[in-house]
């Protein structure tokens, strides 16, 4: 074999040998429920479990297999002092006394399930923090700011499956290599393109949308003779992971911004499964995140299942939504 491997790369990237361990078990995990994603169809699994999660949306049945074997692989890394998943109402602790050092992964085990009846791409999400002192276990103990990630990264199930992590070095994309079970390096130091002609939006929610985000898209549709002086393209695979994925391989912006529909829940993607990681995945490859009004990260959590406006992709096209929020 002679791409470089999952463990390779963060070897060269000086990773620390906990940090090593602990992404290689969240690697073991994705691909164990990669597997049963593809394998959904012939076992059974992929329509709608009997139970909701803590926000009352119905579990697939593959969220809850997906929620299990990361529980059950990277919840036995000894280094691992909280679990908090999207899946889940509670904080799974793991260490009665965290101690500095040890780590609080956040992740949506299964995001985008919505799409697994008609077989399109979903992933997994995940956003590792580091304590830095010794802590009594709590739910306020894991509201941390996204700032504070050490590393993030996703899974996609696609055609192929891959793994895009961060340490805090650039963003690096892996693929499944089904022959030697590796994850090997296939796009290394990916940047997104600051300037882009492409947006994502769910554009069904229109007549929820506030003012800022209406303006902005309805100036895209007027192409090369509207404000913007150039025609947009749209994509939209309510798939997050996909979204970001198509973003971070050749630019645009995605947003799922609060509106009068999902107001009173602050949005509708998740702070900390979803948009932290994703936003530090983003900067770290030279695009930008933004709740329209602030750095997604810089938001201060009051709850683990906060929700939030998401604003993120080609950083100039950020900074012009920015500007229709300013306005
Ligand atoms: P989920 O975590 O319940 O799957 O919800 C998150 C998903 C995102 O992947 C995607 O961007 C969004 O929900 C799609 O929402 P919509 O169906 O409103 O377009
Ligand atoms: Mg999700």
């Amino acid at each position: 074999m002679t791409q470089t491997t999952l463990r390779q790369h963060l070897q060269s990237q000086k990773a620390d040998t906990d940090l090593m361990i602990l992404m290689e078990d969240i690697a073991t995990a994705c691909r164990m429920i990669a597997d049963r994603v593809r394998h959904g169809a012939i076992a059974g699994v992929l329509g709608a479990a009997e139970t909701e999660n803590v926000q009352g949306e119905t579990q697939k049945e593959l969220d809850v297999i997906s929620d299990e074997i990361f529980q059950e692989v990277v919840g036995a890394n000894p280094t691992v002092a909280a679990l908090v998943s999207e899946e889940v109402d509670e904080v799974n602790w793991r260490k009665e006394a965290p101690q500095a050092g040890d780590f609080i992964v956040y992740y949506d085990p299964l995001d985008g399930s919505s799409n697994l009846d008609v077989n399109l791409s979903v992933g997994t999400i995940f956003s590792i923090v580091r304590l830095e002192n010794a802590i009594e276990p709590s739910a306020e103990a894991v509201q941390i700011k996204g700032t504070a990630q050490i590393a993030a990264g996703y899974a996609i199930y696609g055609p192929s499956t891959g793994l895009v992590i961060t340490v805090g070095q650039g963003v690096d994309g892996f693929t499944h290599h089904p022959g030697s079970g590796e994850f090997l390096l296939t796009s290394g130091a990916m940047s997104i393109p600051p300037q882009t002609q492409e947006f994502a939006i769910n554009a069904s929610r229109y007549d929820l949308w506030d003012a800022p985000v209406r303006s902005y898209i309805d100036d895209c549709l007027r192409g090369a003779d509207g404000p913007r002086g150039k025609k947009f393209n749209m994509r939209w695979c309510a798939s997050m992971v996909a979204d970001v994925h198509r973003i971070l391989t050749r630019g645009g912006v995605f947003l799922y911004p609060k509106d009068s529909g999902n107001a009173g829940q602050g949005g509708k993607l998740r702070l900390m499964y979803e948009a932290n990681p994703m936003g530090m995945l983003v900067e770290q490859a030279r695009g930008a995140s933004s709740t329209g009004t602030g750095r997604i990260m810089e938001v201060v959590p009051t709850g683990h299942h906060q929700r939030v406006s998401v604003i993120l992709g080609s950083r100039e096209e950020v900074a012009v939504i920015e500007g229709y929020y300013a306005k």
